[in-house]
Order: structure tokens, then C-alpha cells, then sequence
């Protein structure tokens, strides 16, 4: 093997502390916790051996909800201390606003206008608590921003209220000079029925209606997008085309499961692969963040074969990529594939009434252009080749 898989910063391999954290029980903690619990501090020992770049965190994955002014200021000088002593940085900082009971019914968008309020003071408190540790990216998930019957709930009025608080928080944002970028993230369902905002399409049309858009994009996330049965690459890439692709969760899941938030490339390798050539080749710079979890059969190595597994294929990906580019038999093929045909180039660009009249009045011979082959299964054989090391 000539190339090197070793992680290292310029990658920006980071993970939540509830990832390498996770103490194993399932997504709901309706079960028994496999592995003991770790402190944020070990947690970003951990991730400082296995070679990661950053670690994020929920407000309370790092101050518990009800720890007391003293128990919250000693986790932070652990906290800061592991972070000196490793190097890592925190990228990313987001609020839960899905585990308490008073979210059963949502945050922003709950019914109650209590929930609503303390949602918007929990989420300045987060907000105030990554920019203590240098977070320039603050993520919102609605975990419980949906409905299970729309009897009493009412979409537009979950709209309003979302907007409300976004364009509220933009505001602290800029009052406090944070210099937050928000990253909106969706998810179709679970825990809710469905949430609100299903999709990175979805998201990226409601930026549009905020007070503040450009301090807002999104945070698209693998295992979401395939559980709506959808491209990821595809919602990145229009993500990408609007300039808000803020920030990624990478991970993996088989679709029409549940989120399974499963180590990146370990289910879907080639829609991994499409998704690491996308990044590599319009040079994202943001964090690649594995939001996912080592299965419930591991102790901590193997939440650390785990984490060295996320990086580890992205790399991998990122080397085929480089590979796919070079690949000259392929690219040509490409290339001829999009070939230019310049009887069509008076036809592009910009309406004008004649070339309107004209492009009316030309003839096709459509049978003629329906008939050419276009030897997508020589490519994407070419593909599986060289995923499989054959080319
Ligand atoms: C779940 O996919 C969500 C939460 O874990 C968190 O709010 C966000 C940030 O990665 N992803
Ligand atoms: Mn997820
Ligand atoms: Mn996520």
C-alpha cells in the first residue's frame, strides 16, 4: 500500500463527545449502558490517541443539566486541560434540546410558550458555553421539532415559531460578537413521528425565509438523508451550490432503518465514495464530524477501532478519489461522455427572442440522439474495479 492512512489535522477528523462516548445504550437509553461512562476529559484523551482532529459537544454532554456552579466549573478545567494537553480543538458546539422531558413536545416549536422560551435561554446558555471554548459552528438538530398527529399542531405555526428563534438567536449571535455560523440539520423522523424540516432540501428553503440567511446553512448528515430514501452526495452538493454546507455529519446506516449512525463507510461504500470525492473535489474546508457510534458489542478499544475506522475509510475514499482522477482510460471516457457539441453552443447561455425563435424552428432527429450508447456500465464497472483494487 503507497499511501498513507494516518489521521492528521489538516484532515479535521472530529467527534462529538456522545459518539466515542456513548456508553452503548440504544438511541432512546430505554436499555442498559454497555460501557461505563467516560468524563469529557477522558473522552478527548481518547480521541487524541486515535489521531482526531476536534471534539464537539451538546451543552450538557460537558455540564450535566443540573450540575451545580462548582461541578460545572471543575468539568470545564478538566475539559480545557485535556484539550491543552491533546491539542485538540472544538469546532462545534450545538444545545440538546431532545433528551429533557419538557421537549417531549418539541423546543422551539413546542405548544407551550414556557417550552419555547426556556428552548431559546438553553440555547444562548449552549451558545455561550461553545463560544467559551472557541466553537465557530453552532448546529441545531429539532430532534423533537415534529408532531406524531397533526390534530393539535399545527406546521405553519412550528414554522413561525422555529423562525422566531433562529432569527432571535442570530441576533444574540451578533450581540455577543460570537461570529457563529448556524448549521440547520434535518432528520425525517425519530424520535418524533416525523419532524419538521424533513430534509438538507427542506432546510436550505427555509434558510431563505430568516432574518439573517447568511449567517445560516446546514449541517447535512449521511444516515439522515438515506433514512427519506434519498442521495446524500446530491443534498451535499446543492448544499454546497448555495454556499451553505457549514458543516457534515458523517456516518453510515442501511436504509429504511432506523438512524443508525453506524462508522462511516462501514454499510454504503459507494455512495461514501461519491460523497469523499464531492468533498475532496470542491475542496470543502469545514470539519469532517463522524456523528456515530460504535455498536453496543464493543468495550473501548473497540469504540476506538471504531473512531480509527471512521478516518480510516475516509482516507481510503479520499485515495480512490485521487485515483479516479488520474485514471485516464476512465476520464476520457468521462470527458467523452460530456463531450461539447458545438451545433448546440448558439443554443446555451443567456434567452434572447432570436435564439428562442431559432431554437423553435430547429429540427432534432430525436431517434438519432436516442440511440446513442452512453457506456455508463463500462464506467461504473471501471468504478467497482478500482473501489475493489483491480484498476
Ligand atoms: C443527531 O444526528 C444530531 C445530534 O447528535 C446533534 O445535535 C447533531 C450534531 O452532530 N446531530
Ligand atoms: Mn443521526
Ligand atoms: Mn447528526
Amino acid at each position: 500500500m503507497s499511501f498513507d492512512l494516518t489521521p492528521k489535522p489538516e484532515h479535521k477528523f472530529t467527534f462529538g463527545l456522545w459518539t466515542v462516548g456513548s456508553t452503548g445504550t440504544d438511541q432512546f437509553a430505554t436499555t442498559f449502558p454497555i460501557r461505563a461512562g467516560k468524563s469529557p476529559a477522558d473522552i478527548v484523551r481518547l480521541l487524541g490517541e486515535v489521531g482526531a482532529y476536534g471534539v464537539n459537544f451538546h451543552d450538557n454532554d460537558l455540564i450535566p443539566l443540573d450540575a451545580t456552579p462548582a461541578e460545572t466549573e471543575a468539568i470545564k478545567k478538566d475539559f480545557r486541560a485535556a484539550l491543552k494537553e491533546t491539542g485538540l480543538v472544538v469546532p462545534m458546539a450545538t444545545t440538546n434540546l431532545f433528551s429533557s422531558q419538557i421537549f417531549k413536545d418539541g423546543a422551539f416549536t413546542s405548544n407551550d410558550p414556557k417550552v419555547r422560551a426556556y428552548a431559546l435561554q438553553k440555547a444562548m446558555r449552549g451558545m455561550d458555553l461553545g463560544a467559551e471554548f472557541g466553537a465557530k459552528v453552532y448546529v441545531f438538530w429539532g430532534g423533537r421539532e415534529g408532531a406524531e398527529t397533526d390534530v393539535a399542531k399545527d406546521p405553519l405555526e412550528g414554522l413561525k415559531h422555529f423562525r422566531e428563534a433562529l432569527n432571535f438567536l442570530c441576533e444574540y449571535n451578533n450581540s455577543q460578537g460570537y461570529g457563529y455560523k448556524f448549521a440547520l440539520e434535518a432528520k425525517p423522523n425519530e424520535p418524533r413521528g416525523d419532524i419538521y424540516l424533513p430534509t438538507t432540501g427542506a432546510m436550505l428553503g427555509f434558510i431563505e425565509t430568516l432574518d439573517h440567511p447568511e449567517m445560516v446553512g446546514v449541517n447535512p448528515e449521511m444516515a439522515h438523508e438515506h433514512m427519506a430514501g434519498l442521495n446524500f452526495m446530491h443534498a451535499v452538493a446543492q448544499a454546497w451550490d448555495a454556499g451553505k454546507l457549514f458543516h457534515i455529519d458523517l456516518n453510515d446506516q442501511n436504509y429504511a432503518r432506523f438512524d443508525q449512525d453506524w462508522r462511516f463507510g462501514q454499510q454504503s461504500w459507494k455512495q461514501s465514495f461519491f460523497l469523499v470525492k464531492f468533498l475532496e473535489d470542491v475542496g470543502y474546508t469545514g470539519s469532517r464530524h463522524f456523528d456515530a457510534h460504535a455498536f453496543r458489542t464493543e468495550d473501548y478499544e473497540g469504540v476506538k477501532e471504531f473512531a480509527r475506522g471512521c478516518m480510516r475509510t475516509y482516507l481510503i475514499f479520499k485515495e480512490k478519489a485521487r485515483q479516479f482522477n488520474e485514471d485516464k482510460e476512465l476520464q476520457a471516457l468521462i470527458a467523452e461522455s460530456k463531450a461539447e457539441d458545438k451545433s448546440m453552443e448558439k443554443f446555451s447561455g443567456k434567452f434572447s427572442a432570436e435564439k428562442a425563435a431559432e431554437l423553435k424552428a430547429f429540427t432534432f432527429d430525436r431517434n438519432a440522439i436516442a440511440s446513442r450508447g452512453l457506456r455508463y456500465e463500462k464506467m461504473d464497472q471501471m468504478l467497482t474495479d478500482l473501489m475493489m483494487g483491480l484498476r
